[in-house]
């Protein structure tokens, strides 16, 4: 799998950078943006899993860090807990795009629950350097914000090897063992240019610092901050479709701000638009995280042409064409392996 598209190393101009009249109101409406493949093959998870097992299906945690996403899919019959504990025996509960700690998947088992694992592959890619290392008995530097879901669940992988660096603040607090035996992971949602940061000044202190074998920041990631970045250029205000809890989105304001929009925002859907943010505003600049389905996107665009931004612009600096295959368990009888966990049966696995 390729898992990185590279960027066309010198986009075409578009009309964004053709001479506008004074008074022009626009939008630049940043491509990619939106539902990742990991977002996308979560969401259909909890769906199909609904469709071919009936409600309710137990989903642990928000499948994806998205208020909309998550109402909708409890609307359908998704159930959705904080822990494995708050599921009854016997049921089918999914494991959210963040991915797990080993110690989740053993508390299923002991709670006699049939497991659907939603974790992205890019996820459980990290998960796979995490083991691979900590066999190897490295010190892992795992960059990431403390307490994200995703974290924690790397950091299950080998708690006694890795340490948590959130941010570039945070490495003159790193130990290590060993100072030539030490290796940086990260989430794979985080900002680039912050983690190149922290990277640096972890090398600084620990020069034989080694990388992780492919990037850890994932496609999407990285694609949605090469487009808002464009796009925040040329904007007066910038807004990001996304929920608080989602860190690529709230990753994405920090990315257009950096990259010079004058003004950032994060709503959850045009409701939350504040009509004192376009004040002075020409050119409003749109993004959404990859937790967000586009119609709150269109949502946006209505309500700014409704005030008179209605002269779309896409700003694509790469084409996107990622998918992933489902689950594997969702091609099992999961409601008859639950009922035969839950009466002690034979292992409907085996059938
Ligand atoms: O908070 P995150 O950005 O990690 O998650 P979200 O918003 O659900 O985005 C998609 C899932 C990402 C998993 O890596
Ligand atoms: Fe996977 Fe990246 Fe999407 Fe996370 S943001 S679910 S790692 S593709």
């Amino acid at each position: 799998m390729t898992a990185t598209p590279s960027p066309s190393p010198d986009p075409a101009p578009t009309s964004a950078d053709a001479p506008q009249p004074a008074d022009r109101k626009r939008v630049l409406l940043a491509a990619p943006r939106g539902y990742c493949a990991g977002v996308d093959r979560a969401v259909i998870a909890v769906e199909k899993a609904l469709e071919q097992y009936g409600a309710p299906v137990y989903v642990r945690k928000e499948i994806v860090h998205n208020k909309f996403v998550v109402r909708t899919l409890e609307k359908k019959g998704a159930i959705f807990v904080e822990e494995t504990e708050d599921v009854p025996e016997g049921s089918i509960v999914i494991f959210s795009a963040h991915g797990v700690a080993p110690v989740v998947h053993e508390e299923a088992a002991t709670r006699k629950l049939a497991t659907i694992d939603a974790t992205c592959p890019l996820v459980t890619k990290v998960h796979k350097e995490a083991v691979r290392f900590a066999k190897d008995d490295y010190d892992i530097l795992l960059i990431g914000h403390e307490g994200h879901e995703e974290v924690i669940g790397t950091s299950g992988e080998a708690p006694e090897h890795i340490t948590l660096v959130d941010g570039p603040e945070d490495v003159k607090n790193v130990e290590v063992r060993d100072p030539s035996k030490v290796v940086w992971l990260s989430q794979t949602t985080l900002s680039v240019d912050e983690t190149m940061e922290t990277v640096d000044a972890l090398k600084d202190r620990f020069p034989q610092l080694i990388s992780p074998p492919s990037d850890d920041i994932c496609y999407a990631t990285q694609n949605r901050q090469i487009a808002v970045k464009q796009v925040a250029a040329d904007s007066d205000l910038v807004l990001v479709v996304g929920s608080r809890n989602s860190s690529n989105s709230v990753r994405l304001v920090e990315v257009a701000i950096g990259a010079g929009a004058r003004d950032g925002h994060l709503v959850d859907n045009a409701g939350e638009i504040d009509e004192a943010w376009l004040d002075g505003v020409r050119t409003v600049g749109v993004s959404s995280g990859a937790s967000v389905p586009d119609v709150l996107v269109e949502g946006v665009l209505d309500w700014l042409a409704e005030r008179g931004y209605g002269d779309v612009e896409i700003v694509q600096p790469m084409e996107e064409s990622i998918t992933f295959s489902l689950p594997k368990e969702l091609r099992r009888d999961l409601r008859a392996e639950a009922a035969a966990l839950a009466g002690g049966g034979t292992d409907a696995r085996s059938s």
